[in-house]
């Protein structure tokens, strides 16, 4: 029952090549949620979850870079912002895109959608758009500790996180102030104590205005190593070497830079339980209690000992015997339950910390499926929830909630 209603959403939701994350509050094609719809929808349509993929690698620019929206020429520029015209930019094939990035979870998208329906052809598809969109990372956001920055706090996907409040200090809004309000599209859909402030919003239009006028070359103001930003990086590579194996290629450049990201990340990001951010520019670890922090459990060579550790850590500050995984611990100052990435349930955070627990910790790994079932069953297919009373919160009819159970409970 919970699949049909699942899978009604998601058609609801497809726009004929791919599926906006939500009708209303994104109209649009956006990068990572693809990558959490297509893992969806490979269970029950391999043919549309491999078009999703295809689509969204159909806008990647010469450089590599997947661009982390991808707008539709048909819907008005005033539906989203900063939509279009703000960005002003368009892929090689036409479409216009925003020019930052996203997590780059889409090989192992990719990978579980060939795992779903066998399908050679695909692979070898998408697989030099895969490597192209790594090389971009390597090449244009490698720091010299060898971890890959973001450059907006929009990168990380998880937008208003209490661990970019700090590094976000060093950026000067701009004369937007007083005006940001107006042309926010999101306070007409979601309660604005369910988004990011005004004051935030300024300064990702200012961070993304100063990235545009530098031809989206010059990281700018806003520079961080992302533990979850690299554990899909890491991710990405252990899962090129499976493809590359299947399509004749050779897996072994692959996994010496999963390997080798992997020790960068425990060498840099981790400290007293859990990985945090690093600001490159001041080259201080961001300490935070965020649940990005958890998954680089995705990781298959993380060391043992550092397993246990962040199991530890989920445990104690992140209620995974209960299956509560907020995305801020509760034990943290700063942890607000209704307000979008600052401590409210994910499905996809707890999906990726899932994924990372099935093989090692089965018994783990079950409370946080049923946690995620809990929700959708207690609110629907919210796009964020309460984590201790479940309610819903955000937008109604969220593809990745909806796909990511489809996954859960194949
Ligand atoms: C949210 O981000 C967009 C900007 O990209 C926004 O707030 O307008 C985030 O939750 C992000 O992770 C997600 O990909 C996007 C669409 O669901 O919405």
């Amino acid at each position: 029952m919970i699949t049909h209603d699942a899978v009604r959403v998601l058609v609801a939701n497809w726009d004929g090549t791919y599926t906006v994350p939500s009708r209303r509050l994104y109209p649009h094609q956006w990068s990572w949620d693809s990558a959490f719809i297509a893992i969806g929808n490979a269970r029950w349509s391999p043919r549309r979850a491999r078009t999703e993929l295809l689509t969204l690698f159909g806008a990647q620019w010469q450089d590599g870079r997947v661009p982390h929206i991808v707008f539709n020429p048909a819907v008005p520029e005033g539906a989203y912002f900063p939509g279009p015209r703000f960005w002003g930019v368009r892929a090689p094939s036409g479409v216009a895109t925003s020019g930052i990035v996203q997590p780059p979870v889409h090989a192992l998208a990719a990978w579980k959608i060939h795992q779903a329906e066998p399908d050679v052809a695909f692979l070898r598809r998408i697989y030099p758009r895969l490597v192209a969109q790594q090389r971009f990372l390597r090449g244009e956001r490698r720091s010299p500790e060898g971890l890959i920055s973001i450059v907006h706090p929009w990168e990380s996907g998880m937008d208003n996180s209490p661990a970019w409040d700090l590094p976000l200090q060093a950026v000067e809004a701009t004369g937007s102030a007083g005006g940001i309000g107006a042309v926010r599209r999101d306070l007409g859909h979601v309660s604005a104590a369910e988004r990011p402030t005004d004051r935030d919003y300024e300064r990702y239009v200012a961070l993304a205005a100063a990235y545009r006028d530098s031809g989206y070359r010059d990281p700018g103001s806003f520079q961080v190593e992302d533990p979850l930003f690299n554990a899909a990086y890491g991710v990405a590579e252990s899962v090129l070497a499976e493809i590359a194996r299947v399509c004749g290629h050779d897996p072994e450049p692959h996994e010496r830079e999963a390997v080798r990201v992997t020790a960068a990340m425990v060498e840099h990001l981790y400290d007293d339980g859990l990985f945090h951010a690093r600001d490159v520019r001041t080259g201080c670890l961001i300490r935070s209690s965020s649940a990005a922090g958890l998954t680089p459990l995705l990781l298959p060579g993380l060391p043992r000992e550092i397993v246990n550790t962040l199991v530890g850590t989920a445990l104690d500050r992140f209620g995974l015997k209960d299956g509560v995984l907020p995305s801020y611990s509760p034990a943290a100052p700063g942890f607000e339950p209704g307000r979008y990435w600052r401590g409210p349930k994910w499905i996809n955070l707890s999906w990726l910390v899932w994924q990372g627990l099935r093989e090692r910790r089965p018994d783990l790994a079950a409370p946080l499926a049923d946690g995620m079932i809990a929700a959708v069953g207690a609110s629907g297919f919210r796009e964020y929830f309460d984590p201790i009373t479940l309610d819903g919160h955000g937008s109604r009819d969220f593809s990745w909630s909806a796909a990511l159970i489809v996954d859960v409970v194949a």
